[in-house]
């Protein structure tokens, strides 16, 4: 069976583009008015940590709270956002049919707040020292695809994210070294002038090259309005400006990571621990967004720790259809 495109689904021309530079967008999901109150409604129910799956006793809190990754797992906006026809269409254009979340993200930028230092992501052993997510043996890419929302307006001087456009075939980052964890010294640190941070950690720890510095006159800056996204490779050189309070608001993105049903998510570990913490995977399932999962590797959530289903974009138009 041949299925019709989606609403959503990237062009041939978009799905060019995306390939050329390593992301695409920015999309209007959500219009500014709109967010602005969803966004201030869910920002106080989070608080609320009953039903997260992440217990904050076993983790220390700090800029990036791993006890508050997979809010999507407990609250019923985020549960939505992340099944979103014009999120998962356009992604499963790039990733196929058969699409997990396997984790989400707040980044928040207050006013004053260092820049989040330039980076890549291919296995997602930078920050924890084990891989967690595994692409089949023979893969010559890994990485995620992040969807990173502005929860808030997003301009350079709130601190919108940055991307040097074109790196995403090549680490320059070699995620087998080590960084180490030391907040005291890391959170902000001058780069070529610019207050810069990875949470503590000192993303250069990680460089293939330790005289190599990124091509920065390649940057272009992101701007978003709040409720637009972004699609990019997480192997994709990427940063963001620091906060310089100019405005009293701060910037809240929302990362949602997706990869297809033949990756393996968390192998071997029971854990997740990064950025000072440690939080159990007990509670942890990854959800199936999109068509079906026939490798079985991994452990999927079907419902909210509330117990409300997720939508599956296929699910989803089989009924649409049947109308
Ligand atoms: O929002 C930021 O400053 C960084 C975001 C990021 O690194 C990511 O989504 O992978
Ligand atoms: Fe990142």
């Amino acid at each position: 069976m041949i299925s019709e495109p989606s609403a959503f689904s990237l062009s041939a021309e978009e799905l060019a583009t995306f390939h050329r530079r390593g992301y695409i967008g920015p999309f209007t999901l959500y219009e500014p008015d709109e967010i602005a109150e969803k966004w201030g409604r869910t920002r106080l129910e989070l608080l609320d940590r009953r039903d997260a799956v992440y217990r904050d006793d076993t983790a220390i809190s700090n800029t990036t709270n791993i006890s508050n990754y997979d809010r999507h797992l407990d609250h019923p906006f985020l549960a939505e956002h992340i099944t979103r026809p014009q999120i998962v269409d356009r992604v499963a254009s790039i990733l196929g049919p058969d699409v997990l979340c396997w984790r989400t993200e707040f980044f928040p930028k207050h006013p004053g707040d260092e820049g989040t230092d330039w980076h890549q992501a291919d296995t997602f052993a930078n920050a924890s020292g084990t891989p967690q997510i595994q692409w089949p043996n023979g893969s010559d890419f890994g990485g995620t695809i992040t969807v990173w929302c502005a929860l808030s307006e997003a301009t350079v001087d709130m601190g919108c994210l940055q991307f040097i456009p074109g790196t995403h075939r090549t680490m320059f980052y070699d995620e087998t070294k080590r960084m180490h964890y030391l907040p005291e010294r890391n959170s902000s640190v001058l780069k070529d002038g610019v207050k810069r941070g990875f949470f503590g950690y000192d993303y250069r720890e990680l460089q293939v090259d330790p005289d190599w510095k990124p091509d920065e006159s390649q940057a272009i800056s992101m701007e978003m309005r709040a409720g637009q996204f972004i699609v990019f490779w997480s192997t994709l050189m990427h940063a963001s400006h620091p906060h310089t309070g100019k405005s009293r608001e701060m910037r809240m993105g929302y990362a949602a990571r997706y990869v297809p049903t033949p990756v393996e998510i968390y192998p071997g570990t029971s854990v997740i621990e990064e950025y000072g913490g440690t939080v159990s995977l007990e509670r942890y399932g990854a959800v199936l967004v999109s068509g079906e999962d026939t490798y079985g590797h991994n452990r999927l959530a079907t419902h909210t720790t509330r117990g409300v289903p997720f939508k599956n974009r296929s699910a989803a138009e089989a009924t649409e259809a049947r109308r």
